[in-house]
């Protein structure tokens, strides 16, 4: 039995100092009824709690440690880094350096900004697609989260996804009101919204690659058509690629599907587990943005240089090219991935407990659902009871999932074949826990 004493007792005190207990609400873990541990420390493939367990990480801070945790590379280049001082509010070669590096690897940004966090990527994307398109609505897709800005914060996915509520009080209706949304992966659907209201429309803001919603994948063709609809009306097309950039593969899902949007969201992993985020595209759109053009947006801690440097150093490790006759990084995460897929899928049949595994390179997920998952609709049909077991056992295991059907997990170049062994391990103990609790 896995002892969380610790760690009940600091979450009852975080209780009253922070609404839930923590700063970001998937992390309570209120959807699967158990206490969340108290993390003390990480290091490669493993986190550890302040109980003294230790656990194979899958979470990997919501993705961003695509190297594994405390990289001895990121760690020295910041240590470095933080003896020349933290913030300067000023320009350095460090941005120049960063936007470089994650351009090299996205040729459709010409121009980028960088920013704290994916919901200012996001956020700010969608003010400059109103600004340049001179166009108030925008469209997205129900079950896609793009973080947690008004426009936004409708039908969203993630934690709202999680628990029950896509909407949020707070947003105002004339706001919402201009935020359409559409079903993920519907083809008909899109194509009446924009044939309606085409010309009133700024920009359709995509997940490319669903990752909160649990993992969703776009259906053959689908990307394709928002490109072409999108370019018929004069509508903007904005990837987020937050989560699947350098993860669907390595230049996001708009290399793996060969779409080019006209604008891109990046987080996570450009910071390198520090805060950091990016849009960037078109040279004529990203222009408007100020000082160059007259769409406002600024941030004291935006290119801060340590954020810079985890993120150079990451990106680094990941782009670097690979032995002769190696897979590339992002490839060889793809196939760590595929052993686990393969893995949970035998597994699951073996103990006649029904899944819907999807990979994406180095992101994957599983719904408890006999049928497709490829939008929100099908996704909110998977069965929570037989995920609360199966999280919970693998949990008690030793192996720390995203706690909830909604939300992605990831593989990190730390992840070895014996933490693949031990997971598969865990996971025929949690079939068979589902396969026993379902009886
Ligand atoms: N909504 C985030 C994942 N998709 C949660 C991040 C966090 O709690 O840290």
């Amino acid at each position: 039995m896995l002892n969380l004493t610790k760690s009940a007792e600091a979450f009852a005190e975080a209780k009253t100092l922070m609404p839930g207990g923590v700063n970001s609400p998937v992390r309570s873990y209120a959807n699967v009824d158990c206490n969340p541990p108290f993390i003390s420390h990480a290091k490669g493939s493993k986190i550890y709690d302040i109980d003294g367990n230790e656990y194979i990480d899958y979470v990997l801070s919501w993705g961003p440690m695509v190297v594994g945790h405390a990289h001895p590379a990121v760690v020295k280049a910041l240590q470095e880094a933080a003896e020349r001082g933290t913030s300067y509010g000023a320009p350095t070669l460090l941005e120049s350096e960063l936007a470089k590096l994650v351009m090299s690897v996205y040729p459709s940004i010409e121009v980028i900004r960088m920013v704290n966090s994916g919901t200012e990527a996001t956020m700010s994307a969608l003010r400059l697609a109103r600004g340049y398109t001179h166009r108030d609505k925008i469209v997205k897709f129900i079950g896609c989260y793009h973080g947690h800005s008004d426009s936004l914060l409708v039908k969203a996915g993630s934690g709202l996804a999680t628990f029950g509520v896509p909407d949020s009080p707070g947003v105002t209706k004339g706001v919402a009101a201009d935020t359409i949304t559409v079903p993920y992966n519907d083809i008909d659907a899109i194509t009446r919204v924009m044939d309606e209201h085409g010309d009133e429309i700024a920009a359709i803001i995509v997940e490319p690659v669903a990752g909160n919603m649990g993992l969703v994948l776009p259906k053959q063709g689908y990307l394709a058509k928002l490109r072409e609809l999108t370019e018929k009306h004069g509508t903007l097309l904005i990837f987020d690629e937050v989560m699947c950039g350098f993860r669907a593969s390595l230049g996001g899902a708009q290399a793996a599907y060969g779409i080019t949007p006209d604008l891109t969201c990046l987080g996570k992993i450009i910071g390198g587990g520090l805060p950091v985020a990016a849009y960037g595209g078109r040279r004529d759109i990203m222009n408007c943005v100020a000082p160059a053009g007259p769409v406002y947006q600024a941030g004291t801690l935006s290119g801060n240089p340590l954020a810079m440097t985890a993120g150079i150093e990451t990106l680094k490790i990941i782009t670097a090219e690979p032995e002769p006759g190696e897979p590339d990084y992002s490839r060889k995460l793809t196939l760590q991935t595929k052993k686990l897929v393969l893995g949970f899928e035998r597994l699951a049949k073996e103990n006649g407990v029904a899944v819907q595994v999807h990979q994406a390179g180095s992101m994957f997920g599983m719904f408890f659902n006999e049928n497709d998952v490829y939008d929100y609709a099908t996704s909110a049909a998977s069965d929570q009871q037989k995920f609360k077991v199966w999280f919970k056992t693998m949990l008690e295991n030793g192996i720390y999932l995203a706690p909830s059907q909604f939300e992605t997990i990831f593989m990190s170049g730390a992840h070895t074949d014996d933490d693949i062994d031990k997971t598969l391990a865990a996971a025929e103990k949690a079939f068979a826990a589902v396969a026993k609790a379902s009886k």
